[in-house]
């Protein structure tokens, strides 16, 4: 990959970060401004406000235009995973304590909501035309995830989803966050109707992308190098691409084998590897990769119709760190 942008990429993270902290100077009362404080203290990947910023700037635009939103978009992802990890009772969130763990869950509940509300007040700066669009937009794409998430739930007391309800939730819970960071930084960049729509069906595939990579990880990734908790899809009874996938393709005794090893409690290095192997016999997790190839391909093909600009070649350049990443 090449320098200048992994330079861009690292400036993008420090800037968002820079932003984010500065927004959270206040002391009192403690319980809510150390926890939240605490769920940002180690910094993701930034990949949806750096998203932000490059569909922005790729249809021309200017960041000035496009930073407060993707400050917020950053902090309504933050959010998610703060009240995520109370959902599925999670220990480990970039390496260190959930907000969850370390306090408790009413603590949880209230930093997410504090950062929600303050990634709205940033969201008043945009500019005055564009505002209400992008109210609009973000507003619609974060009840969505409640939808994606909300399903997500529903289907782990399900004995079996469909590859396609699958689908449907995952473009909800992880997708939308995605094409919206394309689609409001298309937006505030001012970008042409067939720009804007090129640029979220860019995120929408990207999304789908990373969700799919994000469950071949939950499997395969080394905990440490993933930062949160490996197997955590499984001991939660999560209905994964792997899961669905394995339901079309598995015989009678694959599948009796596999339904007794997801029965296991608690889910240990030891079922995960045997799930693993189980799930390869299949052709599960080539499946798996090769679905990740056909979005990624989608995207590729999104972004083709878009004029050739550096901001351009950097998202080019995301896709290869997405069909590649390890965490
Ligand atoms: C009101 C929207 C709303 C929220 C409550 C909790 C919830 C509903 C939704 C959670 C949705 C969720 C956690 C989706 C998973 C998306 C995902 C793949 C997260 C991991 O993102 P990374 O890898 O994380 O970008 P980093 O740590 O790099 O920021």
């Amino acid at each position: 990959l090449n320098k200048a942008f992994e330079t861009e990429m690292e400036s993008c993270r420090k800037l968002i970060q820079g932003r984010i902290l500065a927004a959270l100077q206040t002391k009192d009362p403690a319980t809510l401004y150390d926890s939240m404080r605490h769920a940002v203290s180690v910094p993701g990947k930034m990949i949806r406000p750096f998203l932000l910023l490059l569909a922005c700037r790729a249809v021309n635009g200017d960041d000035k235009a496009a930073l407060d939103a993707a400050v917020a978009l950053e902090m309504i992802h933050t959010f998610t995973l703060v009240h995520d990890d109370i959902m599925d009772h999670d220990q480990l969130r970039r390496g260190q304590e959930t907000v969850y763990k370390k306090w408790d869950e009413s603590v949880a509940i209230l930093a997410g909501d504090g950062l929600l509300v303050m990634a709205y007040r940033l969201l008043a700066n945009v500019d005055a035309v564009r505002l209400p669009t992008i109210l609009r937009l973000f507003s619609r794409s974060i009840l969505q995830v409640c939808e994606g998430q909300a399903l997500d739930k529903e289907f782990e007391n399900r004995p079996s989803v469909s590859v396609h309800e699958y689908f449907e939730m995952i473009e909800k819970k992880t997708g939308q966050l995605f094409s919206l960071a394309c689609e409001s930084g298309a937006v505030l960049g001012g970008g042409s109707p067939h720009q804007v729509e090129a640029l979220r069906r860019f995120g929408e595939s990207l999304g789908r992308a990373f969700q799919l990579q994000d469950d071949l990880l939950d499997l395969l990734a080394d905990e440490a190098t993933l930062g949160k908790d490996v197997g955590s899809d499984l001991q939660e009874k999560k209905k994964t691409y792997l899961i669905t996938r394995a339901l079309e393709m598995g015989s009678a005794d694959q599948l009796l084998r596999l339904q007794s090893l997801l029965d296991t409690r608690p889910i240990r290095q030891r079922e995960i590897a045997a799930i693993t192997a189980l799930l390869a016999e299949m052709g599960v997790l080539d499946s798996a990769r090769d679905q990740v190839n056909q979005a990624l391909n989608a995207a590729r093909s999104a972004l083709e119709t878009l004029p050739a600009t550096t901001a351009r070649d950097y998202l080019f350049n995301l896709i290869e760190i997405i069909a590649g990443r390890n965490r």
